[in-house]
């Protein structure tokens, strides 16, 4: 296995951005036209190939789930990433484009210590920890992600939350010169947690996927998981995190309140109005399972509910 860290990898190893660029024009200028990330390097040899950054070294996490891990294949081309198109294979086709290096995260609004992280001061805020988390779309369909992160309140703790601050919200990267422009949803995407179930340990500030740095069309270079909640929770692409007194609203819930709600944890006894929640169709597997409560992570989070109808709440 390697130990290594991007901010570790020479930078003879990394090809440098300009001649990246002139790459990508060149092949624009051949083709007549926007060319996807997966295919700009075909046709060089394969030293000229940006060779998958591994993340290491990985602490196990106890929250790891047993069941078969979904194929890396599926995992990084049935995506959901409307900025990219709405098609599942569509992210992996365009979001190649997105450029992910420098990112800088914005931590604002009632904190005490509001700053900006670059991406490579994030990879060493905590130990990196492969967490095999189940991921449940609000569609019916799961995944089981090997995801490389550490805990969100790592990050949160620096930035030192005020009394006052309640909920999170999380902006995406919006950028209309290489993004969907139809209105499919409000853009940029936001989403929001309660800040206690931003703080609970299972919710990953992500920054990998199979021990590798994120593909752009799982949210590179930064995104969250909310492994008991349905997968739209998990905004991708993150460039400001915003801690507020008033419950965020997403895009989502603005685009359809009564579809998509605040909350949204996986329950599969309040049924989506147009399908059921009760069975999902595990990607890669024939037939239907029935869907956990909590998505499985009830005795982790069942207490954040404690008294809450989430009929209501839903
Ligand atoms: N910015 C942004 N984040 C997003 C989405 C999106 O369209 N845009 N889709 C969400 C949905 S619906 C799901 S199921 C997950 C999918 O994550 P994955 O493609 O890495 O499996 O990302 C979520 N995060
Ligand atoms: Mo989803």
């Amino acid at each position: 296995m390697l130990i290594r860290r991007p901010a570790d990898i020479a930078p003879s190893e990394i090809t440098p951005r300009a001649l990246f660029e002139d790459r990508r024009r060149f092949l624009q200028t051949l083709s007549g036209g926007a060319v996807a990330g997966a295919a700009l390097w075909a046709g060089f040899p394969s030293t000229a190939r940006a060779a998958p950054q591994k993340l290491a070294p990985l602490t196990p996490s106890p929250f790891n789930v047993k069941e078969d891990k979904t194929p890396y294949k599926a995992v990084t081309t049935y995506n959901n990433f409307y900025e990219f198109g709405t098609d599942k294979e569509d992210p992996a086709a365009n979001a190649g484009v997105m450029a992910t290096r420098p990112w800088t995260v914005k931590v604002e609004g009632l904190v005490g210590k509001p700053r900006s992280f670059d991406i490579d001061e994030i990879l060493k805020l905590a130990p990196l920890e492969e967490r095999i988390y189940r991921l449940r779309c609000v569609e019916a369909w799961s995944m089981v992600i090997p995801w490389v992160g550490f805990p969100l309140a790592a990050l949160l703790k620096q930035v030192e939350p005020q009394g006052s601050a309640k909920y999170v919200e999380f902006i995406s990267h919006y950028d209309p010169k290489i993004m969907l422009r139809r209105p499919v949803l409000d853009w940029p995407y936001r989403e929001g947690l309660r800040l206690d179930e931003a703080m609970h340990p299972l919710t990953l500030l992500t920054v990998g996927l199979y021990g590798e740095v994120l593909p752009n069309q799982n949210g590179a270079p930064v995104r969250i998981v909310v492994p008991w909640k349905y997968g739209f929770k998990s905004a991708k692409s993150i460039v400001t995190i915003r801690l507020v007194e008033r419950e965020p609203v997403s895009s989502w819930t603005q685009a359809n309140a009564a579809e998509y709600g605040f909350y949204s944890n996986v329950n599969p006894n309040v049924d989506h109005p147009r399908w059921t929640q009760s069975k999902e169709r595990r990607i890669g597997e024939f037939s239907k399972r029935p869907t956990l409560m909590f998505n499985g992570y009830a005795d982790q989070v069942a207490r954040l509910y404690q008294g809450m109808d989430l009929q209501k709440y839903y």
